[in-house]
């Protein structure tokens, strides 16, 4: 036993995307594959000799494979110590949470989210820093740069190390302490919000459903909503954590959580209802009958945070992605605090939360989350939300239909269309981009075109650029359309349209989004010529 070296030859397609290196599981099993990938990331980053990393995943197919390699990687790479969550499992959010608590000098987090798993599935790895936020773009860069020359990576010759069990184990001179994934979590979360409150809340006949979507946040969801807080058992659907997720899509939106729509929209159905993602970071919010978007969704708690005890002094201000609607910018004008807009990815809220700019955050793809982490977080907002519930007693329903009385209505509506020839989808894009001249000034029926561009972001904290980031058509009246090309996908190139109009008039209020954003819908598909360009009728997905 010892340290093997072991030559090998770069790969030319381990640029990270929107958040980390994802590709399907056989792209991972190629021989070295992983190990070029881990390697990058270990020679980049030059963590200091006996330092300390968290690792874990969303636990999907080849999750406790990857964590046997990158295990034994780290003992030849210099590591003192690596804290595995039992079995492998750590949602992202409390990766995020432990790499913060314990201080360590980062973690590799295995998951590819929302994305389907299995053998023929997604996987993914992900580098985060000692904030315990996803790399910024630098770093992601250089993982990139070692990625294409990388010549040889270390290896510790050794069997596998159990990780099934909560302790200590020795692999060279690295240390491997499994921990109890949910505990540390769990009492953070306690921290935040009135636990209390909750408890009494669902226990005056308060329903609730929490669909895990046989992903990671079952444990969490089960330890905490049921467990900790009383919620009567089988709140929690799906609970048990699937390699291949129950061969579903654990994407937590109307289309995919399928199982809670019919129910929430059903007879009889709970007060409240919520779904996370694979990797747990993400949230959907329903009411009886009722979806919030999660733009919406952002809104509401910035207006209500002062109801959480760990937000009763107020918020620093808020950050949202560039395509997430402007819902939560009136909230932030009126308490008179800071909006950000930052490019898409959670990667780009970390200077802003550690300079102490913001405390919220969101992003339209269902996705919130605050400074308590450094990853969007999807349990985290459904107690924000019960906590919320529990002190103003109202529906959620009435609590929004407050929301927009006061604040005005955003109508927002995202249309995918995935699995695009690559071509085709740069072919609308550069279409779009060769259109500015033209568009500026256009009337479309009642709107007419302020400005257009190519979205470009300077981080107020450390200067950088990032350029590129989605093109925008802002019309006079404020409403939006933007044109993204995804960065998560693994197939082709996925198109999302995202649309967005703004409604001050309260007797509008009750319209359908795709009602009130049809006129937007026709502009959009005129002005990108995306059906004659891709082929396609129909989005993939609307949310
Ligand atoms: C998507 C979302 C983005 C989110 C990212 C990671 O990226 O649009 O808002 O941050 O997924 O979320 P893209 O590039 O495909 O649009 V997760 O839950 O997949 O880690
Ligand atoms: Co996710």
């Amino acid at each position: 036993m010892g340290i093997r070296v072991i030559s090998t030859q770069p790969f030319s397609d381990q640029k990270p995307g929107t958040s980390g290196l994802r590709k399907k599981v056989p792209v991972f099993q190629q021989p070295h594959y992983l190990e070029n990938f881990v390697q990058s990331i270990f020679d980049s980053i030059a963590a200091p000799k006996g330092a300390a990393m968290v690792l874990g995943g969303d636990g999907r197919y080849y999750n406790r494979a990857a964590i046997q390699i990158i295990l034994k990687m780290a003992a030849a790479n210099g590591f003192g110590k690596v804290i595995v969550g039992r079995g492998g499992i750590l949602s992202t959010p409390a990766a995020s949470c432990v790499i913060r608590k314990y201080q360590t000098f980062g973690g590799i987090i295995l998951s590819a989210s929302h994305n389907p798993g299995g053998p023929d599935g997604d996987f993914g790895i992900k580098y985060n820093s000692s904030n315990g936020g996803p790399a910024t773009e630098a770093v992601t860069e250089a993982i990139f740069a070692r990625s294409k020359i990388i010549n040889e990576y270390r290896i510790f010759d050794a069997g596998d190390v159990v990780i099934d069990k909560v302790g200590v184990s020795t692999l060279g001179d690295m240390q491997v302490q499994v921990f109890d994934p949910v505990g540390d979590y769990a009492e953070l979360m306690e921290s935040l919000f009135d636990f209390a409150a909750i408890r009494n809340l669902l226990s005056s006949g308060f329903a609730i459903r929490f669909d895990a979507m046989h992903a990671v946040n079952g444990p969490y969801a089960k330890g905490i909503l049921e467990r900790r807080l009383g919620a009567p058992a089988g709140s929690v659907m799906n609970a048990a954590p699937l390699e291949d997720f129950g061969g579903g899509h654990p994407d937590p939106n109307l289309t995919y959580a399928h199982d809670l729509v019919e129910i929430m929209y059903g007879g009889n159905a709970p007060d409240f209802g919520a779904a996370s993602d694979g990797d747990g970071d993400r949230n959907m919010i329903l009411g009886r009958k009722f979806f919030v978007t999660p733009s919406d969704s952002l809104a509401v708690i910035a207006a209500n945070a002062t109801l959480a005890p760990g937000y009763h002094k107020g918020l620093a201000g808020i950050a949202r992605s560039m395509p997430t609607s402007a819902a939560a910018d009136r909230v932030a004008q009126a308490l008179g605090i800071p909006c950000f807009e930052t490019p898409t990815g959670w990667k780009f809220f970390g200077n802003l939360m550690d300079a102490g700019k913001v405390t919220l955050c969101g992003e339209e793809s269902f996705g919130t989350g605050s400074n308590h982490v450094r990853e969007k977080d999807g349990l985290w907002a459904v107690l924000f939300w019960l906590n919320i519930l529990a002190v103003r007693k109202q529906s959620v329903e009435s609590i929004l239909r407050e929301h927009w009385a006061e604040y005005g209505r955003n109508f927002y509506s995202r249309y995918d269309y995935e699995g695009l020839p690559t071509e085709a989808a740069h072919g609308v894009m550069q279409h779009l981009k060769n259109s500015f001249a033209t568009l500026a000034g256009a009337q479309f029926g009642k709107y007419t075109v302020k400005f257009c561009d190519d979205f470009s972001y300077t981080d107020p904290v450390d200067g950088s650029v990032s350029k590129g980031q989605g093109i925008r058509i802002i019309f006079t009246d404020g409403s939006r359309i933007v044109f993204r090309l995804s960065g998560t996908g693994t197939e082709g190139a996925t198109l999302r349209v995202y649309l967005e109009a703004f409604e001050a008039d309260v007797a509008h209020h009750h319209l359908d989004a795709q009602a009130a954003l049809a006129e937007l819908i026709r502009i959009a598909l005129q002005v990108s010529e995306l059906k004659q360009r891709t082929g396609r009728e129909q989005p993939t997905v609307i949310t």
